[in-house]
Protein backbone atom coordinates (compact mmCIF):
# COMPACT_ATOMS: atom_id res chain seq x y z
CA UNK A 1 0.00 0.00 0.00
CA UNK A 2 0.58 3.50 -0.38
CA UNK A 3 -0.53 5.86 2.13
CA UNK A 4 -0.29 10.09 1.82
CA UNK A 5 -0.81 12.41 4.69
CA UNK A 6 -4.71 13.49 5.29
CA UNK A 7 -4.90 17.34 5.46
CA UNK A 8 -7.91 19.12 4.92
CA UNK A 9 -9.13 16.77 2.94
CA UNK A 10 -6.81 16.56 0.40
CA UNK A 11 -4.11 13.42 -0.02
CA UNK A 12 -0.70 14.76 0.76
CA UNK A 13 2.75 13.39 -0.27
CA UNK A 14 5.12 14.91 2.21
CA UNK A 15 9.15 15.42 2.51
CA UNK A 16 10.11 11.86 1.02
CA UNK A 17 8.68 8.01 2.09
CA UNK A 18 9.56 5.53 4.82
CA UNK A 19 8.85 2.25 4.31
CA UNK A 20 7.44 -1.03 6.75
CA UNK A 21 8.65 -4.59 6.25
CA UNK A 22 6.72 -7.80 7.61
CA UNK A 23 8.10 -8.73 11.54
CA UNK A 24 7.13 -12.35 10.37
CA UNK A 25 9.01 -11.74 7.25
CA UNK A 26 11.52 -9.52 6.35
CA UNK A 27 12.17 -9.40 3.08
CA UNK A 28 7.95 -9.05 2.82
CA UNK A 29 7.73 -4.52 2.39
CA UNK A 30 4.70 -3.88 3.56
CA UNK A 31 3.43 -0.37 2.85
CA UNK A 32 5.13 2.72 1.58
CA UNK A 33 4.34 6.20 3.12
CA UNK A 34 4.44 10.11 2.87
CA UNK A 35 6.45 11.43 5.67
CA UNK A 36 5.24 14.55 6.96
CA UNK A 37 7.40 17.62 7.95
CA UNK A 38 6.57 20.11 10.78
CA UNK A 39 5.49 22.71 8.27
CA UNK A 40 3.08 19.94 7.16
CA UNK A 41 2.01 19.30 11.12
CA UNK A 42 1.32 23.05 11.30
CA UNK A 43 -0.83 23.13 8.27
CA UNK A 44 -3.13 19.59 9.88
CA UNK A 45 -3.10 21.73 13.08
CA UNK A 46 -4.36 24.89 11.24
CA UNK A 47 -7.08 22.46 8.90
CA UNK A 48 -8.16 21.22 12.27
CA UNK A 49 -8.42 24.57 13.67
CA UNK A 50 -10.39 26.16 10.86
CA UNK A 51 -12.65 22.92 11.39
CA UNK A 52 -13.46 23.22 14.56
CA UNK A 53 -16.19 25.55 15.08
CA UNK A 54 -18.78 23.67 12.46
CA UNK A 55 -17.91 20.41 13.91
CA UNK A 56 -18.38 21.33 17.29
CA UNK A 57 -21.79 23.43 16.37
CA UNK A 58 -23.19 20.30 14.06
CA UNK A 59 -25.84 18.15 14.84
CA UNK A 60 -25.64 15.05 17.10
CA UNK A 61 -27.83 12.92 15.44
CA UNK A 62 -25.92 13.47 12.29
CA UNK A 63 -22.55 12.98 14.33
CA UNK A 64 -23.90 10.13 16.00
CA UNK A 65 -25.13 8.50 12.63
CA UNK A 66 -21.68 9.17 10.94
CA UNK A 67 -20.01 7.33 13.73
CA UNK A 68 -21.87 4.46 13.46
CA UNK A 69 -21.53 4.65 9.68
CA UNK A 70 -17.37 4.02 10.57
CA UNK A 71 -18.02 1.54 13.08
CA UNK A 72 -20.28 -0.29 10.17
CA UNK A 73 -17.16 0.28 7.80
CA UNK A 74 -14.55 -0.83 9.94
CA UNK A 75 -16.72 -3.85 10.67
CA UNK A 76 -17.30 -4.35 6.96
CA UNK A 77 -13.42 -4.14 6.26
CA UNK A 78 -12.29 -6.15 9.45
CA UNK A 79 -10.81 -8.53 7.84
CA UNK A 80 -8.59 -6.06 5.38
CA UNK A 81 -7.72 -3.94 8.26
CA UNK A 82 -6.67 -7.22 10.31
CA UNK A 83 -4.22 -8.61 7.50
CA UNK A 84 -2.82 -5.14 7.08
CA UNK A 85 -2.65 -5.48 10.98
CA UNK A 86 -1.10 -8.67 10.81
CA UNK A 87 1.48 -8.03 8.06
CA UNK A 88 2.95 -4.86 9.40
CA UNK A 89 2.55 -5.75 13.64
CA UNK A 90 2.66 -9.07 13.67
CA UNK A 91 -0.10 -9.99 15.82
CA UNK A 92 -1.61 -13.29 14.35
CA UNK A 93 -5.06 -13.43 12.06
CA UNK A 94 -6.94 -14.13 15.10
CA UNK A 95 -5.65 -11.39 17.38
CA UNK A 96 -5.56 -8.85 14.60
CA UNK A 97 -9.35 -9.20 13.14
CA UNK A 98 -10.70 -9.34 16.68
CA UNK A 99 -8.42 -5.98 17.12
CA UNK A 100 -10.10 -4.75 13.94
CA UNK A 101 -13.32 -5.58 15.57
CA UNK A 102 -12.93 -3.99 18.64
CA UNK A 103 -12.02 -0.88 16.68
CA UNK A 104 -15.65 -1.27 15.02
CA UNK A 105 -17.21 -1.86 18.90
CA UNK A 106 -15.60 1.53 19.89
CA UNK A 107 -17.07 3.52 16.80
CA UNK A 108 -20.49 2.36 17.94
CA UNK A 109 -19.90 3.07 21.99
CA UNK A 110 -18.74 6.28 20.90
CA UNK A 111 -21.43 7.25 18.45
CA UNK A 112 -24.44 6.33 21.28
CA UNK A 113 -21.85 8.68 23.81
CA UNK A 114 -22.50 11.74 21.41
CA UNK A 115 -25.73 11.27 22.43
CA UNK A 116 -25.48 10.96 26.12
CA UNK A 117 -23.77 13.79 26.64
CA UNK A 118 -25.16 15.49 30.22
CA UNK A 119 -24.60 18.97 32.63
CA UNK A 120 -25.22 19.64 36.01
CA UNK A 121 -28.03 21.64 36.94
CA UNK A 122 -27.89 22.94 40.43
CA UNK A 123 -30.27 25.31 42.36
CA UNK A 124 -28.14 28.61 43.38
CA UNK A 125 -27.53 29.69 46.63
CA UNK A 126 -28.51 33.47 46.14
CA UNK A 127 -32.51 33.82 45.64
CA UNK A 128 -33.49 33.90 41.79
CA UNK A 129 -30.39 32.31 40.62
CA UNK A 130 -29.31 28.94 39.33
CA UNK A 131 -26.19 27.08 38.34
CA UNK A 132 -25.57 24.81 35.35
CA UNK A 133 -22.76 23.05 34.64
CA UNK A 134 -22.05 22.19 30.70
CA UNK A 135 -19.99 20.25 29.09
CA UNK A 136 -18.02 22.02 25.64
CA UNK A 137 -15.34 20.14 23.03
CA UNK A 138 -11.74 20.81 23.73
CA UNK A 139 -11.02 21.53 20.31
CA UNK A 140 -8.17 20.73 18.17
CA UNK A 141 -6.57 17.73 20.03
CA UNK A 142 -3.45 15.53 18.79
CA UNK A 143 -3.50 11.65 19.18
CA UNK A 144 -0.11 10.43 19.31
CA UNK A 145 -0.34 6.69 19.26
CA UNK A 146 2.17 3.60 19.29
CA UNK A 147 3.05 0.39 17.39
CA UNK A 148 1.09 -2.63 19.44
CA UNK A 149 -2.27 -1.57 19.21
CA UNK A 150 -2.54 -0.28 15.31
CA UNK A 151 -5.89 0.14 14.87
CA UNK A 152 -7.66 0.28 18.13
CA UNK A 153 -5.68 2.88 20.03
CA UNK A 154 -6.17 5.59 16.99
CA UNK A 155 -9.66 4.37 16.89
CA UNK A 156 -10.57 4.34 20.58
CA UNK A 157 -8.94 8.16 20.78
CA UNK A 158 -10.44 9.42 17.32
CA UNK A 159 -14.10 8.32 18.13
CA UNK A 160 -13.88 10.04 21.92
CA UNK A 161 -12.82 13.16 20.35
CA UNK A 162 -15.22 13.49 17.63
CA UNK A 163 -17.89 12.23 19.39
CA UNK A 164 -17.79 15.02 22.01
CA UNK A 165 -17.05 17.26 19.20
CA UNK A 166 -13.35 17.93 18.51
CA UNK A 167 -11.20 18.19 15.57
CA UNK A 168 -8.36 16.13 15.12
CA UNK A 169 -4.41 15.52 13.73
CA UNK A 170 -3.69 11.81 14.06
CA UNK A 171 0.13 10.71 14.47
CA UNK A 172 0.61 6.71 14.08
CA UNK A 173 3.72 4.86 15.10
CA UNK A 174 6.41 5.26 12.04
CA UNK A 175 6.66 1.34 12.72
CA UNK A 176 3.11 0.54 11.85
CA UNK A 177 0.55 3.81 10.22
CA UNK A 178 -0.94 1.01 7.82
CA UNK A 179 -4.14 0.69 9.46
CA UNK A 180 -4.29 4.65 10.43
CA UNK A 181 -4.47 5.04 6.88
CA UNK A 182 -6.82 2.91 6.42
CA UNK A 183 -8.61 4.60 9.25
CA UNK A 184 -8.43 7.68 7.50
CA UNK A 185 -10.02 6.68 4.39
CA UNK A 186 -12.70 5.08 6.23
CA UNK A 187 -13.57 8.60 8.34
CA UNK A 188 -13.51 10.22 4.35
CA UNK A 189 -15.55 7.93 2.50
CA UNK A 190 -17.88 7.84 6.06
CA UNK A 191 -18.58 12.00 4.52
CA UNK A 192 -16.22 13.44 7.79
CA UNK A 193 -16.11 17.02 6.58
CA UNK A 194 -12.44 17.97 5.16
CA UNK A 195 -10.43 19.01 8.25
CA UNK A 196 -12.44 17.35 10.83
CA UNK A 197 -9.90 14.27 10.94
CA UNK A 198 -6.11 14.89 9.57
CA UNK A 199 -3.61 12.68 9.19
CA UNK A 200 0.04 13.19 9.43
CA UNK A 201 2.87 10.26 9.81
CA UNK A 202 6.36 10.81 10.75
CA UNK A 203 9.02 11.26 13.52
CA UNK A 204 7.34 12.21 16.68
CA UNK A 205 10.33 14.19 17.96
CA UNK A 206 10.42 16.01 15.14
CA UNK A 207 6.42 16.28 14.61
CA UNK A 208 6.03 16.28 18.57
CA UNK A 209 6.44 20.03 19.47
CA UNK A 210 3.95 21.33 16.85
CA UNK A 211 1.06 18.80 16.96
CA UNK A 212 1.45 19.75 20.89
CA UNK A 213 1.42 23.14 21.14
CA UNK A 214 -0.66 23.88 18.25
CA UNK A 215 -3.20 21.35 20.02
CA UNK A 216 -5.92 22.19 22.97
CA UNK A 217 -5.17 18.97 24.25
CA UNK A 218 -2.75 15.58 23.36
CA UNK A 219 -3.68 12.28 23.90
CA UNK A 220 -0.51 10.10 24.01
CA UNK A 221 -0.01 6.30 24.46
CA UNK A 222 3.26 5.31 24.65
CA UNK A 223 7.06 4.38 26.46
CA UNK A 224 6.68 6.12 30.02
CA UNK A 225 9.80 8.47 28.95
CA UNK A 226 8.21 9.71 25.92
CA UNK A 227 5.37 10.77 28.09
CA UNK A 228 7.55 12.37 30.34
CA UNK A 229 8.69 14.55 27.14
CA UNK A 230 5.23 15.25 25.85
CA UNK A 231 4.30 16.66 29.00
CA UNK A 232 7.29 18.47 29.40
CA UNK A 233 6.75 20.09 26.30
CA UNK A 234 2.53 20.78 26.63
CA UNK A 235 3.56 22.53 29.83
CA UNK A 236 4.69 25.35 27.57
CA UNK A 237 1.64 26.07 26.24
CA UNK A 238 -0.36 24.75 29.31
CA UNK A 239 -2.00 22.01 26.81
CA UNK A 240 -4.28 20.16 28.36
CA UNK A 241 -2.66 16.19 28.47
CA UNK A 242 -3.65 12.71 28.64
CA UNK A 243 -0.91 9.86 29.26
CA UNK A 244 -1.25 6.15 29.01
CA UNK A 245 2.54 4.98 29.86
CA UNK A 246 3.70 2.22 30.20
CA UNK A 247 2.91 -1.21 32.95
CA UNK A 248 5.00 -3.88 35.07
CA UNK A 249 1.79 -5.35 35.89
CA UNK A 250 2.10 -8.10 38.95
CA UNK A 251 -0.07 -11.31 38.99
CA UNK A 252 -0.23 -12.70 42.31
CA UNK A 253 -1.33 -16.60 42.55
CA UNK A 254 -2.37 -17.77 45.92
CA UNK A 255 -1.88 -21.39 47.21
CA UNK A 256 -5.77 -21.85 47.03
CA UNK A 257 -6.11 -20.66 43.73
CA UNK A 258 -7.83 -23.10 40.72
CA UNK A 259 -4.01 -23.88 39.51
CA UNK A 260 -5.37 -24.60 36.05
CA UNK A 261 -7.33 -21.41 36.11
CA UNK A 262 -4.39 -19.58 37.15
CA UNK A 263 -1.93 -21.02 34.73
CA UNK A 264 -4.11 -20.30 31.50
CA UNK A 265 -4.72 -16.77 32.95
CA UNK A 266 -1.02 -16.07 33.48
CA UNK A 267 -0.01 -17.42 29.73
CA UNK A 268 -2.45 -15.25 28.14
CA UNK A 269 -1.45 -12.28 30.37
CA UNK A 270 1.88 -12.63 29.84
CA UNK A 271 2.65 -14.34 26.30
CA UNK A 272 -1.00 -13.68 24.12
CA UNK A 273 -0.01 -10.59 21.48
CA UNK A 274 3.88 -11.60 22.04
CA UNK A 275 3.41 -10.33 25.62
CA UNK A 276 3.70 -6.56 23.58
CA UNK A 277 0.37 -4.87 25.71
CA UNK A 278 0.96 -2.49 27.96
CA UNK A 279 -1.17 -4.44 30.37
CA UNK A 280 0.64 -7.39 30.05
CA UNK A 281 1.51 -9.37 33.04
CA UNK A 282 5.37 -8.67 33.92
CA UNK A 283 5.94 -10.23 37.22
CA UNK A 284 4.59 -13.35 37.93
CA UNK A 285 3.96 -13.60 42.16
CA UNK A 286 3.78 -16.68 43.29
CA UNK A 287 2.87 -18.14 47.61
CA UNK A 288 4.91 -21.24 48.41
CA UNK A 289 2.66 -24.10 48.47
CA UNK A 290 1.55 -23.28 44.77
CA UNK A 291 4.86 -22.54 43.78
CA UNK A 292 6.39 -25.33 42.40
CA UNK A 293 3.00 -26.75 40.67
CA UNK A 294 2.19 -23.68 39.10
CA UNK A 295 5.87 -23.09 37.84
CA UNK A 296 5.52 -26.98 36.32
CA UNK A 297 2.69 -26.43 34.73
CA UNK A 298 3.06 -22.54 33.35
CA UNK A 299 6.39 -23.78 31.73
CA UNK A 300 4.85 -26.52 30.11
CA UNK A 301 2.22 -24.18 28.87
CA UNK A 302 4.78 -22.02 27.42
CA UNK A 303 7.35 -24.38 25.99
CA UNK A 304 4.33 -25.89 24.06
CA UNK A 305 3.70 -22.18 22.76
CA UNK A 306 3.61 -22.09 18.65
CA UNK A 307 5.49 -19.62 17.49
CA UNK A 308 5.56 -18.65 13.86
CA UNK A 309 4.49 -16.29 10.97
CA UNK A 310 1.97 -14.33 12.13
CA UNK A 311 -0.61 -15.84 9.45
CA UNK A 312 0.08 -19.09 9.11
CA UNK A 313 -2.63 -21.84 10.77
CA UNK A 314 -2.18 -22.61 14.24
CA UNK A 315 0.42 -20.01 15.05
CA UNK A 316 -0.14 -19.04 18.48
CA UNK A 317 2.73 -16.38 18.95
CA UNK A 318 3.60 -13.87 16.53
CA UNK A 319 6.99 -12.45 16.11
CA UNK A 320 8.13 -9.43 17.99
CA UNK A 321 6.91 -6.50 16.47
CA UNK A 322 9.95 -4.24 15.51
CA UNK A 323 13.97 -5.14 15.45
CA UNK A 324 14.43 -2.54 18.18
CA UNK A 325 12.30 -4.27 20.45
CA UNK A 326 13.99 -7.41 19.96
CA UNK A 327 17.24 -6.39 20.75
CA UNK A 328 15.52 -5.27 24.05
CA UNK A 329 13.82 -8.47 24.82
CA UNK A 330 17.08 -10.18 24.13
CA UNK A 331 18.92 -7.66 26.42
CA UNK A 332 16.39 -8.64 29.27
CA UNK A 333 17.46 -12.36 28.54
CA UNK A 334 20.82 -11.58 28.58
CA UNK A 335 20.55 -9.34 32.06
CA UNK A 336 18.50 -12.35 33.93
CA UNK A 337 20.87 -15.11 32.70
CA UNK A 338 23.77 -12.96 34.13
CA UNK A 339 21.77 -12.09 37.34
CA UNK A 340 21.82 -16.47 37.60
CA UNK A 341 18.11 -16.82 38.02
CA UNK A 342 16.97 -20.45 35.88
CA UNK A 343 15.36 -20.15 32.80
CA UNK A 344 12.69 -23.02 32.60
CA UNK A 345 11.33 -22.33 28.80
CA UNK A 346 12.37 -20.03 26.32
CA UNK A 347 15.40 -17.83 26.09
CA UNK A 348 16.18 -18.28 22.82
CA UNK A 349 15.34 -16.88 19.71
CA UNK A 350 13.22 -19.14 17.07
CA UNK A 351 14.16 -20.29 13.37
CA UNK A 352 10.88 -20.40 11.78
CA UNK A 353 9.95 -20.93 7.53
CA UNK A 354 10.73 -17.45 6.81
CA UNK A 355 13.62 -14.84 8.31
CA UNK A 356 11.52 -12.82 11.04
CA UNK A 357 12.02 -11.54 14.57
CA UNK A 358 10.54 -14.54 16.39
CA UNK A 359 11.44 -14.88 20.12
CA UNK A 360 10.57 -17.94 22.37
CA UNK A 361 8.14 -17.15 24.91
CA UNK A 362 10.54 -17.12 28.15
CA UNK A 363 10.42 -17.60 31.46
CA UNK A 364 12.36 -17.52 34.44
CA UNK A 365 12.11 -18.79 37.65
CA UNK A 366 13.82 -18.03 41.26
CA UNK A 367 13.79 -14.24 40.97
CA UNK A 368 13.16 -10.98 42.80
CA UNK A 369 11.30 -8.13 43.24
CA UNK A 370 14.76 -5.84 43.15
CA UNK A 371 15.84 -7.19 39.71
CA UNK A 372 16.32 -5.72 36.25
CA UNK A 373 14.05 -8.02 34.80
CA UNK A 374 11.37 -7.09 37.55
CA UNK A 375 11.76 -3.34 37.45
CA UNK A 376 11.94 -2.44 33.68
CA UNK A 377 9.32 -3.02 31.60
CA UNK A 378 10.08 -4.96 28.80
CA UNK A 379 7.28 -5.03 26.76
CA UNK A 380 7.93 -8.55 25.04
CA UNK A 381 7.05 -12.19 26.16
CA UNK A 382 9.63 -12.32 28.60
CA UNK A 383 8.67 -13.24 32.73
CA UNK A 384 9.90 -14.21 35.85
CA UNK A 385 8.57 -15.62 38.46
CA UNK A 386 9.07 -14.71 42.16
CA UNK A 387 8.25 -16.62 44.95
CA UNK A 388 6.85 -15.16 48.61
CA UNK A 389 5.40 -16.46 51.63
CA UNK A 390 2.11 -15.29 51.97
CA UNK A 391 -0.95 -12.90 50.76
CA UNK A 392 0.64 -10.18 52.91
CA UNK A 393 3.93 -10.62 50.96
CA UNK A 394 2.52 -11.14 47.87
CA UNK A 395 0.58 -7.59 47.74
CA UNK A 396 3.89 -5.94 49.07
CA UNK A 397 5.77 -7.03 46.39
CA UNK A 398 2.87 -6.42 43.90
CA UNK A 399 2.86 -2.76 45.23
CA UNK A 400 6.37 -2.12 45.53
CA UNK A 401 6.91 -0.66 41.61
CA UNK A 402 6.19 2.70 40.97
CA UNK A 403 4.53 1.63 37.68
CA UNK A 404 0.85 1.07 38.51
CA UNK A 405 -1.39 0.23 35.59
CA UNK A 406 -3.52 -2.97 36.49
CA UNK A 407 -2.95 -5.95 38.88
CA UNK A 408 -4.16 -9.38 38.69
CA UNK A 409 -5.19 -11.71 41.46
CA UNK A 410 -6.02 -15.66 41.41
CA UNK A 411 -7.69 -16.41 44.75
CA UNK A 412 -10.53 -18.60 45.38
CA UNK A 413 -11.26 -16.55 48.62
CA UNK A 414 -13.27 -13.61 48.08
CA UNK A 415 -12.22 -11.57 51.30
CA UNK A 416 -8.86 -11.97 50.33
CA UNK A 417 -9.59 -10.84 46.31
CA UNK A 418 -11.27 -7.60 48.12
CA UNK A 419 -8.20 -6.62 50.08
CA UNK A 420 -6.02 -6.99 47.47
CA UNK A 421 -8.55 -5.07 45.27
CA UNK A 422 -8.54 -2.70 47.84
CA UNK A 423 -5.18 -2.73 49.14
CA UNK A 424 -2.90 -2.75 45.24
CA UNK A 425 -1.72 0.78 44.05
CA UNK A 426 -3.15 0.34 40.30
CA UNK A 427 -5.33 1.83 38.11
CA UNK A 428 -7.09 -1.28 37.31
CA UNK A 429 -7.62 -4.77 38.70
CA UNK A 430 -8.20 -8.13 37.78
CA UNK A 431 -9.73 -10.91 40.18
CA UNK A 432 -9.34 -14.08 37.90
CA UNK A 433 -9.14 -12.82 34.75
CA UNK A 434 -5.60 -12.03 33.19
CA UNK A 435 -4.63 -8.55 33.78
CA UNK A 436 -5.31 -7.51 30.12
CA UNK A 437 -8.02 -7.41 27.91
CA UNK A 438 -10.15 -4.25 28.59
CA UNK A 439 -13.36 -3.38 27.85
CA UNK A 440 -14.19 -0.39 25.81
CA UNK A 441 -17.09 0.69 27.70
CA UNK A 442 -14.83 0.82 31.24
CA UNK A 443 -12.86 4.00 31.84
CA UNK A 444 -9.06 2.19 31.28
CA UNK A 445 -5.91 3.78 32.85
CA UNK A 446 -3.66 3.33 35.26
CA UNK A 447 -1.88 5.71 38.15
CA UNK A 448 1.43 7.69 37.85
CA UNK A 449 3.67 7.01 35.94
CA UNK A 450 1.79 4.59 34.22
CA UNK A 451 -1.12 6.80 33.31
CA UNK A 452 -1.92 10.52 33.75
CA UNK A 453 -4.30 13.08 33.01
CA UNK A 454 -7.61 11.32 33.12
CA UNK A 455 -8.65 8.28 31.98
CA UNK A 456 -9.65 6.84 28.29
CA UNK A 457 -12.78 4.67 26.95
CA UNK A 458 -16.18 4.45 29.03
CA UNK A 459 -17.25 7.31 31.25
CA UNK A 460 -13.93 8.35 31.56
CA UNK A 461 -13.36 9.45 28.39
CA UNK A 462 -15.61 12.85 28.35
CA UNK A 463 -13.14 14.47 31.59
CA UNK A 464 -10.41 14.58 28.84
CA UNK A 465 -12.24 15.46 25.63
CA UNK A 466 -14.46 18.00 26.88
CA UNK A 467 -13.64 21.14 29.34
CA UNK A 468 -16.48 21.67 31.90
CA UNK A 469 -18.20 25.68 32.15
CA UNK A 470 -20.10 26.28 35.33
CA UNK A 471 -23.06 29.06 34.29
CA UNK A 472 -24.80 31.12 36.82
CA UNK A 473 -28.01 32.48 35.78
CA UNK A 474 -29.93 35.04 37.49
CA UNK A 475 -33.51 34.50 36.14
CA UNK A 476 -35.04 36.38 38.96
CA UNK A 477 -37.32 35.42 41.98
CA UNK A 478 -40.11 33.87 40.50
O1 LIG B 1 7.00 4.07 21.80
P1 LIG B 1 7.30 5.60 21.79
P2 LIG B 1 7.39 3.00 20.73
C1 LIG B 1 6.79 1.17 25.27
C2 LIG B 1 7.46 -0.14 25.22
C3 LIG B 1 8.26 -0.07 23.95
C4 LIG B 1 8.60 1.38 23.88
C5 LIG B 1 8.91 1.88 22.52
O2 LIG B 1 8.29 -0.27 26.34
O3 LIG B 1 9.40 -0.86 24.01
O4 LIG B 1 7.49 2.03 24.43
O5 LIG B 1 7.75 1.81 21.67
C6 LIG B 1 5.79 9.25 19.20
N1 LIG B 1 7.09 13.79 21.21
N2 LIG B 1 5.44 1.14 24.81
O6 LIG B 1 8.62 3.29 19.95
O7 LIG B 1 8.70 5.84 21.35
C7 LIG B 1 6.17 8.12 18.29
O8 LIG B 1 6.46 8.60 17.00
C8 LIG B 1 5.91 13.35 20.71
C9 LIG B 1 4.44 1.18 25.81
O9 LIG B 1 6.17 2.83 19.91
O10 LIG B 1 6.85 6.13 23.09
C10 LIG B 1 4.95 7.23 18.36
O11 LIG B 1 3.94 7.72 17.51
N3 LIG B 1 5.73 12.13 20.22
C11 LIG B 1 3.11 1.40 25.28
C12 LIG B 1 4.50 7.40 19.82
O12 LIG B 1 5.11 8.61 20.26
C13 LIG B 1 6.77 11.29 20.22
C14 LIG B 1 2.79 1.13 23.91
C15 LIG B 1 4.95 6.26 20.73
O13 LIG B 1 6.35 6.12 20.60
C16 LIG B 1 8.02 11.68 20.72
C17 LIG B 1 3.90 1.10 23.02
C18 LIG B 1 8.16 12.98 21.24
N4 LIG B 1 9.31 13.43 21.76
C19 LIG B 1 5.16 1.10 23.50
N5 LIG B 1 8.86 10.62 20.59
C20 LIG B 1 1.98 1.26 26.19
N6 LIG B 1 2.20 1.45 27.46
O14 LIG B 1 0.88 1.01 25.75
C21 LIG B 1 8.17 9.62 20.01
N7 LIG B 1 6.90 10.02 19.78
Amino acid sequence: MYGKNLIDGQWRDGNGTTVTHNPSDLNEQVGTYAVADRSMAAQAIESARKAAPRWAAGNIQQRADLLRGVGDAIGARAEEIGLLLSREEGKTRVEGFAEAKRAAQVFYFFAGETLRQNGLFLPGLRDGHNVIVSREPLGVVSLITPWNFPIAVPAWKTAAALAYGNTVVLKPSEFAPGCSVLLARILTEAGLPDGVFNLVMGNGRELGPTLINGADGVSFTGATDTGRAVLQQAALSMTKTQLELGGKNPLVVLDDADLDQAVQIALDGCFFQTGQRCTATSRLIVTRKIHDAFVDALAARVRALRVGHALDEGTQLGPVATAPQLQKDLMFIERANNDGVECVAGGTRVECRTPGLYLAPTLFIGTHNAMHLNQHEVFGPVVGVTRVDDFEEALAVATDHELALTAGICTNDLRTAERFRHGVRAGMVMVNTPTAGVAYHAPFGGRKPSGFGGRELGAGAVEFFTEGKTSYIHHGVI
